[in-house]
C-alpha cells in the first residue's frame, strides 16, 4: 500500500476560479487541519487504545468490532475545514448538515477539533486521554452511534436514512435571514426521492426574509457497491441538470490535495460572495427576480487519502472504500501494519503536541464560540424557541345549542384559528402542505398571509407572493415534511396538513424524526423543540372526487409503534374539539401529534366549554347520549373519530327508539392513546379507570376511524375482552358518504345488528329490529343506485328527534358531558 500516492488521476482539476484565495502558509495549515481530522476519523473507526501511536500498533489496540464508514469521511473533513475558513473570513452564521450522515467520524472529529465536543462532554478532554475516549466511544457499546446523531453537537440531521438533508437545510433557512446552511449531499443520497425533489426548494426561498442554503454535492462517485448516476453522466449534462433546477453550479474537481485546497477555497469564497450579493441586491433594491443561488459540486475520490490497494484490490477511489477499507482482525494480522502506516501518513506528531492537544496554529483555524458549527444555536433549536403568541381559540367556537343541532365543517373552523395564529406570528410559524391547504378548507389563512413562491407568477394565480406563512405550492409530501422538520429543529413552530391517505408517503421520515426526538430526551443539553403537528384532513370517510386510492387511515397504525414518550394521536369528533386539541398541540413540545379531522359538514356535538373538558380528559361518557345512569349498561357504545361518532350516535338513537329498556352507555374517545394501558403510554387509562368506563364484562361495540385491529392492539391487556370494533376494511370507492360506511359495516344499520347479535336476551324484539336493519340496508342500496345520493332519512337525520333521546336531555346549561 502506498498512502502517499492518491487515486488514479481520473479527475482533472478544473480551474473554476482564477484568484488565489490561500497563501502557501494558510494552505499548509488547512491541509494539516484536514490531516488531523482524517487522523481522528481513522482513529475513531479502528482504535481502542494507543491513540497517538506512541507505541507500535498491535492488534490489541484495535477495536474487536471495527465498524464505520470511511468513504465519505475525508471528503467531509475537507469540506468542514474549508467552511471553517470562510466562517472566520466572513464572520458567517453557518452550520453544517451532513446528508451522508454515515460519515459520523468526520463530524464528530471536527466538532472535537473545534472544542465543542469537550464543552458538551467534558470527560472527552482535549489531550491524549480525551483522544482515547473519543476513539473508543465511536460505534462502541455505551458510546455513540456510527452516524451523525442527536448526540453530535451542531447537527439537526441524523442522516442514517438518506435523502432529507436538503429539505432540512431549507427548513432551517426559512425566516433566518442571517443564516447560511451548508448542506453536504451524497451523490447516492441525491438519487433518493426526497433529495431529488428537494433541488426545487430554491423556488420557495425569499432572499429578503430567509437565509441561504449552500448545497455541496459530494460527488465521490459511488454508493455501497455501485457507481452513482450523477457521477457517470457527462460534465455538461451534470452542469445542465443543476442549471435546469435553477442553481449555479461551481465545480471543484480533482484529487491533488494542494490544487483542491486552492480550488475549494476560491470556489467557496465565490459562493459566499454570490450569496451575499444576491441578498444585498434583493434586500436593498427589493429585487424580486428569482436568484440563481450558487451550489458546489465537489468531485473527489471516495476514501480519499485512505489505503490504495489492499490484497490486490484497488480501494481508494472505488466503492470498496465505502465502509471499512481495511479489515484488521485476527484473520488479517498483517493488516495491522497497513493500518499503522496509513495512520502515520497523516503525521500526527506534526498535528498534536506531546500531550495530545491540537497544535495552537491549527486550533486557531477553527471559528470561536457560537460561530463554531458544532455550537451554532440554530442546531439546538430549543435554545432559540419562543412560545407562539396564541389567540383565543374559543373565539371561533361553533355555537351548539344542543348536541347535533347544527352542522359544521371542522377544518373550516380550524382554518380561522390558524389564520389568527399566522397573523400574530409572522416570523416563527408556518403552515406546510402539498397543495392541499384550500382543499383541506384552511383557506382562511390566506386572509392574512400568502403562499411563499419565488418562481414566475401569471394572471389568475392565487395567493402567491415572495414571502408568506404558507408553504403549500409544491406537491411533495417529502418536501413538506423535510422543510417542517428543519423549521422545527431550528426552534420554530408549524403544522403539516395532508390528505390522510398520502401522509403514508412520509411514514419513514416521521419515523426518523420520532427517533431523533426520543434520543434528544436523553440528552440534557438538547433543548426541547416544538412538536411536529400533523393535520390529516380529507380523510378516509370523505370521498368527493376521489375513491379507493384516497382511503388509507394506516398512518395511525404506524405512528403508535414509536416511543410512547413521543407520539400522540387525536381524533376530535367535532369542530370545537378540534379547536381545543389543536391549541394544545401547538403549545406542546417534543411530541409528534397526529390529528385526524374532517372537512365535510357533520353534526356538532359539544359546546366549546364541554369540548375543552372532554379533550382535556381525552375520553369520556357522553351522558346526554346514554341512558344507563340509574344502573349498569347492557351495552357500551364506543366511538373515535367524527364519522364513527355520527354512526354510533345514530345507532344509539335507533336502539333507544326501538328498545327503550335497553341501557346504553356512549363513550367518545378523542385521545386514542387513552385506550392503551397506563404502563405502556403516559396517556393510557389505569385499569381501574378503563374498567369503570367500559365495564369489565359488558359488550363494547366500538366504531373506529381507522383499521379495527389498531383498537384491539391498544386494548389487548384490558380485562374486558368483549370488544367488537368496526372500522375501515378496504371497501368502498366513489360512492355516497353513507355508503362508504355501509360498505365497511360502520353504518348505523350494521352497528344496531352488532348490538342485537351480542345480546341474545333481546329475543324476538331483537330479531324484528335486526330484520328492519337488513331491510334498511337494501332500501339504502336501491335508493343510492337510483338517485345517486343518500336516503332523505340519512341526510336529514338529527340526534334527539325521537322522544327517547330527549328524556335525558336537560334544559339547564349543562355541566360537561351532562346534557
Ligand atoms: C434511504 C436509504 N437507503 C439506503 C441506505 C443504505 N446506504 C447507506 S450508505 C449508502 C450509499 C450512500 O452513498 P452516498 O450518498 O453517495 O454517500 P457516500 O458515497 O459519500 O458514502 C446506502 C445505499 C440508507 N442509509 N438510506
Amino acid at each position: 500500500m502506498n498512502t502517499a500516492t492518491l487515486a488514479p488521476k481520473s479527475f482533472p482539476a478544473k480551474e473554476a476560479c482564477e484568484t488565489k484565495a490561500l497563501t502557501l502558509e494558510l494552505l499548509r495549515k488547512i491541509n494539516a487541519y484536514w490531516r488531523a481530522a482524517n487522523y481522528l476519523s481513522v482513529g475513531q473507526i479502528y482504535l481502542f487504545d494507543n491513540p497517538l501511536l506512541k507505541e507500535p500498533l498491535k492488534l490489541s489496540h484495535v477495536k474487536p468490532l471495527v465498524v464505520g464508514h470511511w468513504g465519505t469521511t475525508p471528503g467531509q473533513n475537507f469540506i468542514y475545514v474549508h467552511l471553517n475558513r470562510v466562517i472566520k473570513k466572513y464572520d458567517l452564521d453557518m452550520f453544517y448538515i451532513a446528508g451522508p450522515g454515515h460519515g459520523g467520524p468526520a463530524i464528530v472529529g471536527n466538532v472535537y477539533l473545534e472544542g465543542t465536543w469537550s464543552d458538551i462532554y467534558p470527560n472527552v478532554t482535549q489531550d491524549e486521554a480525551g483522544l482515547k475516549k473519543l476513539f473508543k466511544q465511536f460505534s462502541f457499546p455505551g458510546g455513540i452511534s456510527s452516524h451523525v446523531a442527536p448526540t453530535t453537537p451542531g447537527s439537526i440531521h441524523e442522516g442514517g436514512e438518506l435523502g432529507y438533508s436538503l429539505s432540512h437545510a431549507f427548513g432551517a433557512a426559512f425566516d433566518n435571514p442571517e443564516l447560511i446552511v451548508a448542506c453536504v449531499i451524497g451523490d447516492g443520497e441525491a438519487e433518493t426521492a426526497s433529495l431529488a425533489t428537494a433541488w426545487h426548494s430554491n423556488k420557495f426561498l425569499d432572499p429578503i426574509t430567509d437565509g441561504a442554503v449552500l448545497p455541496i454535492l459530494h460527488l465521490n462517485g459511488y454508493k455501497i457497491s455501485n457507481p452513482t448516476v450523477l457521477a457517470r453522466i457527462e460534465h455538461e449534462e451534470l452542469d445542465q441538470f443543476f442549471r435546469g433546477c435553477g442553481w449555479n453550479p461551481l465545480f471543484v474537481e480533482g484529487d491533488d490535495p494542494e490544487k483542491m485546497h486552492e480550488l475549494m477555497a476560491s470556489t467557496l469564497e465565490k459562493a459566499i460572495e454570490d450569496i451575499r450579493e444576491i441578498q444585498k441586491n434583493a434586500r436593498e433594491q427589493n429585487d424580486t427576480t428569482r436568484p440563481r443561488w450558487p451550489m458546489i459540486v465537489l468531485r473527489s475520490p471516495k476514501g480519499w487519502t485512505g489505503p490504495q490497494v489492499v490484497d490486490g484490490l484497488q480501494i481508494e477511489g472505488t466503492f470498496r472504500a465505502h465502509q471499512v477499507p481495511l479489515l484488521v482482525d485476527i484473520e488479517h494480522p498483517d493488516h495491522v501494519a497497513l493500518l499503522e502506516s496509513w495512520m502515520k501518513s497523516y503525521k500526527a506528531e506534526e498535528l498534536f503536541d506531546e500531550k495530545g492537544r491540537l497544535m495552537p496554529e491549527l486550533a486557531e483555524l477553527a471559528p470561536k464560540g457560537n460561530r463554531r458549527m458544532g455550537a451554532n444555536p440554530h442546531a439546538n433549536g430549543g435554545i432559540l424557541l419562543r412560545n407562539l403568541i396564541m389567540p383565543d381559540f374559543r373565539l371561533h367556537a361553533v355555537t351548539v345549542p344542543s348536541p347535533g343541532a347544527v352542522n359544521g365543517q371542522d377544518t373550516l373552523v380550524l382554518g380561522k384559528f390558524l389564520r389568527d395564529i399566522a397573523k400574530l406570528n409572522q416570523k416563527n410559524f408556518r403552515v406546510f402542505g402539498p397543495d392541499e391547504t384550500l382543499s383541506n378548507l384552511l383557506g382562511a389563512v390566506f386572509e392574512v398571509t400568502n403562499r411563499q413562491w419565488d418562481a414566475r407568477e401569471v394572471a389568475n394565480d392565487e395567493f402567491l407572493a415572495p414571502a408568506g406563512r404558507v408553504l403549500d405550492s409544491m406537491l411533495s409530501e417529502n418536501q413538506c415534511e423535510g422543510w417542517l422538520e428543519g423549521y422545527l429543529l431550528t426552534g420554530r413552530h408549524g403544522l403539516f396538513n395532508s390528505y390522510e391517505a398520502f401522509i403514508r408517503i412520509i411514514d419513514s421520515m416521521f419515523s426518523q424524526h420520532a427517533k431523533w426526538l426520543k434520543v434528544c430526551l436523553e440528552l440534557p443539553w438538547r433543548r426541547k423543540i416544538s412538536s411536529l403537528n400533523y393535520l390529516l384532513a380529507s380523510h378516509v370517510w370523505q370521498q368527493d372526487h376521489n375513491g379507493f386510492t384516497h382511503q388509507d387511515p394506516g398512518f395511525l397504525d404506524h405512528v403508535i409503534n414509536k416511543k410512547a414518550d413521543i407520539v400522540r394521536v387525536y381524533l376530535p369528533a367535532d369542530a370545537n374539539c378540534l379547536l381545543s386539541v389543536f391549541d394544545h398541540c401547538l403549545r406542546s413540545r417534543n411530541y409528534v401529534n397526529v390529528v385526524v379531522a374532517g372537512k365535510h359538514a357533520l353534526p356538532q356535538w359539544l359546546t366549546i366549554e364541554e369540548a375543552v373538558v372532554h379533550c382535556t380528559e381525552g375520553i369520556g361518557i357522553w351522558q346526554w347520549a346514554s341512558n344507563d345512569q340509574e344502573g349498569e349498561p347492557d351495552v357500551v357504545m364506543g366511538c373515535c373519530g367524527d364519522t364513527p361518532t355520527l354512526e354510533i350516535l345514530a345507532a344509539v338513537s335507533i336502539l333507544r327508539e326501538h328498545l327503550p329498556d335497553l341501557k346504553i352507555r356512549v363513550i367518545n374517545v378523542v385521545d386514542l392513546m387513552k385506550l392503551q394501558s397506563a404502563s405502556e403510554h403516559p396517556h393510557g387509562l389505569s385499569e381501574l379507570d378503563y374498567d369503570a368506563l367500559f365495564t369489565k364484562d359488558k359488550h363494547i361495540i366500538f366504531g373506529f376511524h381507522g383499521y379495527s385491529s389498531l383498537v384491539h392492539r391498544l386494548t389487548y391487556r384490558r380485562t374486558n375482552r368483549n370488544l367488537h370494533v368496526r372500522g375501515y376494511k378496504e371497501e368502498g370507492t366513489i360512492t355516497t358518504a353513507f355508503d362508504m360506511r355501509v360498505q365497511n359495516d360502520l353504518d348505523r344499520f350494521h352497528l344496531v345488528q352488532d348490538v342485537v347479535d351480542r345480546l341474545p336476551h333481546l329475543g324476538s324484539k331483537g330479531a324484528y329490529l335486526k330484520q328492519e336493519m337488513k331491510d334498511m340496508l337494501i332500501k339504502h342500496k336501491n335508493y343510492i343506485d337510483e338517485h345517486g345520493e343518500d336516503l332523505p332519512e340519512i341526510r336529514n337525520w338529527k340526534w334527539g328527534q325521537h322522544k327517547s333521546q330527549q328524556r335525558t336531555t336537560s334544559t339547564k346549561q349543562p355541566a360537561v358531558n351532562q346534557r
